[in-house]
């Protein structure tokens, strides 16, 4: 089996102590940290449609995203890219009632490559918190906010209603996650939307560039 193809096994068998020395493998055997991370994604798409079918529970999901998280933790230093660049404060959270925080923290990774200071709020993050760190930290251009679930949708429509209508000025809101559509994110009056990571990170320059 190729190396690519055992760190994707060991995500969908939620394998954390043996995922670090696998990556690492993968890398030696001259994958790309994109492509490794790529195959980790994937693998949590499978670990959903197993979810769905019935033939995973809850405490699999999660033992699955530990590994993903440790996976991605070997890759993390690889993937920082120039960030000496300048483009102010990045707040990132999931919203109220939301433990989804794989996503969150590629897109903070990214962002923080693309030059951006990121403060992680982390999971379950209510609308006036999102307001509370605008306020206490310098220099915020960019606010992102991340939502996993339909139900989970509307604490991301009052994320973004609650920071526009605080009269707060100088950012520009950015919203994603699995159920969010471009549509959605320009109904509940969000400045931009990105699908993955990758794309991202060039959303957010465009938005403070
Ligand atoms: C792992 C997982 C969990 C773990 C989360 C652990 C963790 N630390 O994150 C645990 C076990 C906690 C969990 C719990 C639940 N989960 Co869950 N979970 C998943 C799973 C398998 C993977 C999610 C993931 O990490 N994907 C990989 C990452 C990389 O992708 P991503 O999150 O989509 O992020 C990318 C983009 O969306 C985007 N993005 C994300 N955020 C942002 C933010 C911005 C600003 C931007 C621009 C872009 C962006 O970029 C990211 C990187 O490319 C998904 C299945 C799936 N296919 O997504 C289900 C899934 C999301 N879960 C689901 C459900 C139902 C639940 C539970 C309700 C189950 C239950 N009965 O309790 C609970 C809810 C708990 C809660 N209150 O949040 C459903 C949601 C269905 C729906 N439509 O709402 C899914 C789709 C599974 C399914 N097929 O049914 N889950």
């Amino acid at each position: 089996m190729s190396k690519i193809n055992e760190v994707k096994e060991l995500v969908e068998a939620g394998k954390s102590k043996k995922i670090g020395a696998a990556v690492q493998e993968a890398l030696d055997a001259g994958s790309q940290p994109g492509d490794i991370l790529q195959a980790m994604v994937d693998s949590m798409s499978v670990v959903g449609e197993k979810f769905s079918a019935g033939e995973i529970f809850v405490p699999e999901m999660l033992i699955a995203a530990k590994a993903m998280s440790k996976g991605v933790d070997v890759l993390r230093p690889l993937m920082a890219g120039d960030n000496s660049a300048s483009l102010g404060t990045c707040i990132i959270g999931t919203v109220a009632g939301d433990l989804h925080d794989i996503g969150k923290n590629l897109v903070s990774m990214m962002i923080e490559s693309a030059g951006f200071t990121v403060v992680d709020l982390g999971v379950d993050v209510s609308a006036e918190k999102f307001v509370a760190a605008i306020k206490e930290n310098e220099n915020v251009t960019l606010v992102a906010c991340s939502g996993l679930l339909t139900t989970t949708m509307p604490a991301l429509k009052e994320a973004v209603a609650t920071i526009k209508a605080s009269g707060l000025t100088g950012f520009k809101v950015i919203v994603g996650g699995a159920p969010v559509t471009p549509e959605y994110a320009a109904e509940i009056g969000a400045d931009g939307y990105a699908a993955d990571a990758g794309s991202a990170a060039v959303k957010a320059k465009e938005l403070v560039m």
